[in-house]
């Protein structure tokens, strides 16, 4: 028998309150599995509150600050500054918040944290809307989706900008680790959470995570998903470190990124020349993401 990479140990119970198919619920087994029982998590108002919480039940066996939107990343440092007062060290402090909560309402605190090189995790699980409220677009919705608030009838073609940059934000406060992650591809996913965990100092991680109401496909095509998002080039999947880049996941030719639109319903609206219009920004985000891996492979050790 293939021997099992991923550890065995649940710190997820089962019977929480996330919609079939959930994205987020997966990126949270996930992430515990890697980390361990002794961590402390931090999550803000988002999908993962509700999952977690419906009173007086918890879906986490490990412990859980419910916090305000726009403090993950202050929650996370008096956390950690909590811990080395009573001389917890081999408690990892992690933030978990969601797209909304991080790149837009929580994109202040997660600034702060990083800047004070707070000894902790930062997670962004990106289901590219504010869900828990009823699919309202964010920073990090993709140009042309169809949410709530950017409705594809009457005119309209779904969001008019593009998705917001917060791997480019977080790179530039240097943290000692940043990696993309993708529940998809668990052993990836398994070996940065535990290379984070062994770190010490500000650490991010991004997360894709498949919202299959917000997204407008079937629950059962979330893994199938998650590996298109990052064999068409949507999602690439890398690791950075001490400033130096790594794709960790390279399958030759990328697939047609109308594979993944088409896929989702949100994206029903578009046009070939829309589907054009990414394929060209795909396309050019990976060739600079080759660029950027070859560039730091050179640089002098
Ligand atoms: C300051 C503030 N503004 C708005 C809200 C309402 N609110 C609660 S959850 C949520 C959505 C959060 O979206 P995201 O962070 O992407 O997480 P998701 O719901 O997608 O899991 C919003 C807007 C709030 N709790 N606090
Ligand atoms: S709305 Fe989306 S992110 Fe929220 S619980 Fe349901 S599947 Fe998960
Ligand atoms: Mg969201």
């Amino acid at each position: 028998m293939a021997k099992l990479t991923i550890p065995a140990e649940e710190l997820v119970y089962g019977g929480h309150a996330a919609c079939p198919g959930c994205g987020p619920a997966l990126a949270m087994r996930l992430l515990l599995k890697g980390l361990g029982p002794r961590t402390i998590v931090s999550v803000p108002a988002c999908c993962w509150t509700v999952i977690a919480t419906p009173y007086p039940t918890t879906a986490l066996r490990v412990g859980m600050l419910d916090n305000p939107i726009e403090a993950t990343g202050a929650s996370i440092s008096g956390l950690r500054a909590a811990a080395d007062a009573l001389g917890l060290k081999d408690v990892t402090i992690v933030g978990f918040a969601g797209d909304g909560g991080t790149a837009d309402i929580g994109l202040q605190a997660l600034s702060g944290m990083l800047e004070r090189r707070t000894n902790a995790i930062y997670v962004m699980y990106d289901n590219e809307a504010y869900m828990n409220t009823g699919i309202q677009r964010s920073g990090a919705t993709p140009w042309g989706a169809w949410t709530t608030t950017t409705p594809t009838l009457g005119g309209h073609r779904g969001k008019p900008e593009g998705k917001k940059d917060v791997m480019a934000i977080v790179l530039a406060h240097r943290p000692v680790y940043a990696a993309t992650l993708n529940p998809a591809f668990p052993e990836d996913f398994d070996r940065k959470v535990e290379r984070a965990r062994d770190l010490v100092g500000p650490r991010f991680l991004d997360i894709f995570a498949p919202c299959p109401p917000g997204w407008k496909f079937d629950s059962s095509e979330t893994i199938a998903l998650g590996r298109l998002a990052t064999d068409s080039g949507v999602f690439p999947l890398y690791e950075i470190v001490e400033g130096r880049l790594r794709i960790t996941r390279k399958s030759g030719q990328l697939k047609p990124v109308a594979e993944y639109l088409r896929a989702q319903g949100r994206f029903h609206h578009f046009t070939t020349e829309d589907e054009e219009t990414v394929q060209r920004q795909v396309r050019a985000d990976w060739d600079r993401l080759l660029q950027r891996e070859l560039e730091d492979l050179s640089r002098p050790h």
